[in-house]
């Protein structure tokens, strides 16, 4: 393949660093408006009274809006890709701190911030829930109606249940866990938790809607703009064509930007001023927008003396905060993958969305899979090392191989579990003896391994452009947002069609114009949007040879698209245009037993190992080296491809030592850069980054998604070189210093203080 695999520099790297990339924040249109959010103070309360008077008062303010003003536009302002549950602004409730109630609009955004400011809503307090287990039984109800979106095919059966905060419960049981518990050689049963986080793209969530004539166009900084375009004709009462959502280039998503997010606000306040609006949050204000599911996770397995795992049960208990967003689908696509890319006969899972009154969870990078990786591998760990078992060796005896079943009964295909671990033990190395120290400072190595299923079924479409020169444009709605779709498929459309990718343009999103597709998410549009764009160039192709054979050329050459076009019509005209629609197999798993002979389209393989230095004064762990493994199938650009691994272990060192939103009574004291800290480059560690020689069979020219897999294995790699390290085990995100030193000292018989 002379275009597939060539690792070429992104396509828009020179408009990036020369600062002409094109972003929705420098988007200034004649006679835009700004808006600024109000938002609530309370954890959960009936709203009691807005006065707006003083705002609206101030001079330079257009209009003040609240929830109330806004169904006068639309009457049933509720949005939501599992359940329209979230209000445009809050109605009759608020339900977590920082959900906004009111918004103002100005032509100054420092006069609408000003009048945010002179805004005052009284709330009549109920009582809050902010734990997942504990929203389970609470009294404390977020949601005493649901109405189901019934959008998604996969998410079809949701009903949630009235009188609890249970959004969805997902379940899943093969064989007899209690039977094999019983005749276990051990049985360990741990618990682990993990934090909220939040995906802090350096682009912020920004939007521009702009009224038109019997139509509205959106600009927005969004991964799923077809699911905008139909969601905001939906709220309208619109057809879809009457709504144009256009997306350039994203300064990163990450997962936050999926579904609607900041748009139904924006179109509401533009139809009422009829002016163009623009809404801008602050970095402060995502603290507010999405996060990272809370997540306990109870796991318990049997096990023979030598190590065999014969049984797994998994509770988790998914925080969500005040809407579903995509929750449910974490809980359900997520949750059956909960025991781990493990060969075991008798498994039961219960995964459980909760609603709680903290900000929404949704996706961010893995979704979900992180935290579930995060307590199997720490508990496998745990295992190997009670029973004296090599944790590489644990593993290897227990992995899921090619034919057999996972937990729902799908049979393994084109997933290299057992390559990606050969290829992490033997770049630690870990068969050479390690130095683990013996002063102040110690040191351990650990592994961790991790999987992830693709989201199904979904549909992408793709239209390739020829002109009568021979260069092709590439129409889709795959959003790139820092991840390198744009150039993977401009080498795929120039693979099939016999050009350079660099002379493919890429058209980014106009719904005008470019076809539908799913969403970028779930690390999808490689294989999705890649099958779809090689299907239209397929489809150009053959048109192109049906326009040789029209104009007399005779038929087995490959003649230069130009030629044929001059042929055929005398001269350099005319256009031939390709189209390709794809849509994987799937099988839905059953209601009751959770089992599904065909539930993903690939698997996503990524394991990480870890080498720590740990100060035992401080509890400072300092990670010195990771080395990231990921099966792809075929990398289409190996050299963006590996980028993706250092970028998606990145994140996860953060989530892993230090990230954390802190909550005191619902409200979140660190939000801000300056109290919320991410890796900065002094945290980066060497890493060392491999995609293993695989194939994915019914992948494009044998590729498969990619943009998560790094994300897997990070935290528990990371435990078990801590344990590796020091003799202590850490089940709670994120291994602070502090922790660390609570859990040192703890087992040095001399606690901290306040533990003591
Ligand atoms: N790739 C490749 N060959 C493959 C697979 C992938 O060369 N066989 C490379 C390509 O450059 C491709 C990229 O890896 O564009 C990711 O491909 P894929 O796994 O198909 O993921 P998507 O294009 O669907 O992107 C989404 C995915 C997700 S879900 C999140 S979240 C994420 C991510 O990718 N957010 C990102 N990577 C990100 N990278 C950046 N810089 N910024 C984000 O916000």
């Amino acid at each position: 393949m002379a275009q597939v695999g060539r690792g070429i520099p992104r396509l828009e790297a020179r408009s990036k660093v020369t600062g002409r990339a094109e972003y929705t924040h420098n988007l200034r249109l004649p006679g835009m408006l700004y808006a600024k959010v109000f938002r609530s103070t309370v954890p959960h309360g009936r709203i009691v009274r807005i006065d707006t008077s003083a705002a609206a008062a101030l001079p330079g303010v257009e209009r003040v809006v609240t929830g109330e003003d806004i169904r006068k536009v639309i009457p049933e302002p509720y949005y939501g890709p599992a359940f329209h549950d979230q209000p445009i602004l809050a109605l009759d409730k608020v339900r977590h701190v920082g959900e906004p109630v009111a918004a103002v609009v100005a032509a100054d955004p420092h006069v609408a911030e000003q009048a945010v400011q002179l805004i005052e809503a009284e709330y009549e307090e109920l009582p809050a829930v902010y734990d997942e287990v504990e929203a389970m039984t609470s009294q404390a109800i977020v949601h005493e109606v649901l109405k189901p979106a019934g959008t998604f095919a996969d998410l079809k059966h949701l009903a949630g249940k009235t009188g609890t905060n249970v959004a969805l419960d997902f379940h899943l049981t093969r064989g007899d866990t209690d039977k094999a518990f019983a005749g276990a050689d051990h049985v360990f049963e741990h618990t682990f938790r993990s934090q909220q986080a939040l995906h802090l793209a350096f682009e912020p969530f920004v939007a521009v809607a702009e009224p038109g004539d019997g139509m509205v166009t959106v600009h927005t900084s969004n991964q799923t703009p077809s699911f905008v375009r139909m969601e905001i004709a939906r709220l309208l009462g619109w057809q879809e064509n009457q709504v144009r959502v256009k997306v350039p280039l994203l300064g990163g998503g990450f997962g936050a930007k999926v579904y609607v997010k900041l748009e139904p606000l924006v179109v509401a306040l533009a139809l009422i001023v009829r002016r163009p609006v623009k809404v801008a949050l602050t970095m402060e204000e995502q603290f507010y927008m999405i996060t990272k599911h809370p997540t306990t996770f109870r796991i318990k397995s049997g096990v023979t003396k030598d190590g065999k795992i014969t049984a797994r049960e998994c509770e988790v208990h998914w925080n969500g905060g005040a809407y579903a967003d995509i929750g449910p689908r974490v809980c359900q696509k997520s949750g059956f993958t909960a025991p781990g890319p493990y060969d075991i006969d008798h498994i039961k899972i219960d995964s459980y969305e909760l609603y709680t009154n903290r900000t929404p969870c949704g996706a961010l990078r893995g979704f979900g899979i992180p935290q579930l990786v995060w307590a199997y591998e720490c508990h496998t760990d745990i295992i190997a090392r009670e029973l004296g078992i090599d944790p590489v060796e644990m593993r290897r005896k227990n992995i899921l191989r090619e034919g057999r079943p996972q937990a729902t009964g799908t049979k393994m295909k084109d997933a290299a579990i057992e390559q990606v671990l050969d290829a992490l033990a033997e770049q630690m190395p870990w068969s050479k003896p390690f130095d683990r120290g013996t002063g102040v400072i110690r040191r351990g190595r650990g592994i961790a391994i991790g999987f992830k299923a693709s989201i199904s079924p979904t549909t992408s479409v793709a239209i390739v452009n020829v002109s009568a020169d021979g260069s092709a444009s590439l129409n889709m709605a795959t959003t790139d947002m820092g991840q390198g779709s744009d150039t993977i498929m401009a080498q795929i459309v120039a693979e099939v069609l016999d050009i350079q990718a660099e002379h493919v343009r890429v058209m980014h999103t106009d719904t005008d114009i470019t076809p539908y597709d799913m969403g970028t998410l779930g690390s999808r549009s490689t294989f999705h949007m890649g099958h779809a764009v090689r299907l239209a160039a397929e489809d150009a192709k053959a048109k192109l040879a049906a326009l040789a054979a029209e104009a007399g050329l005779p038929p087995g050459t490959n003649y230069p698209p130009s030629e044929i076009f001059v042929k055929r019509y005398g001269m350099r005209a005319g256009n031939v245009i390709g189209s390709g629609t794809y849509i994987p197999t799937y099988q839905s798993p059953d209601k009751t037993t959770g089992m599904s002979e065909n539930v993903t389209p690939f698997w996503m393989i990524g394991g990480t190992g870890a080498e720590i230095e740990v100060d035992t004064e401080t509890g400072k762990v300092r990670v010195t080296r990771l080395v990231n493994v990921a099966d792809c199938g075929t990398p289409i650009n190996p050299r963006i491809a590996t980028t993706q691994l250092s970028g998606g272990a990145t994140m996860a060192l953060g989530f892993t030592l230090f990230e954390d939103m802190v909550l005191d009574g619902g409200q979140v004291t660190n939000a801000s850069l300056a109290d919320y800290k991410i890796p900065g480059m002094h945290d980066i560690p060497p890493m060392y980054n491999e995609l293993v020689d695989a194939k994915q069979s019914n992948g494009p020219f044998g590729a498969k998604g990619l943009g998560e897999s790094a994300t897997f294995g990070v935290s528990p790699a990371i435990a078990n070189a801590l344990d590796d390290a020091v003799g202590i085990r850490l089940t709670d995100l994120p291994m602070t210093p502090e922790a660390v030193l609570r859990a040192l000292r703890a087992k040095e018989g001399r606690p901290l203080e306040d533990d003591a």
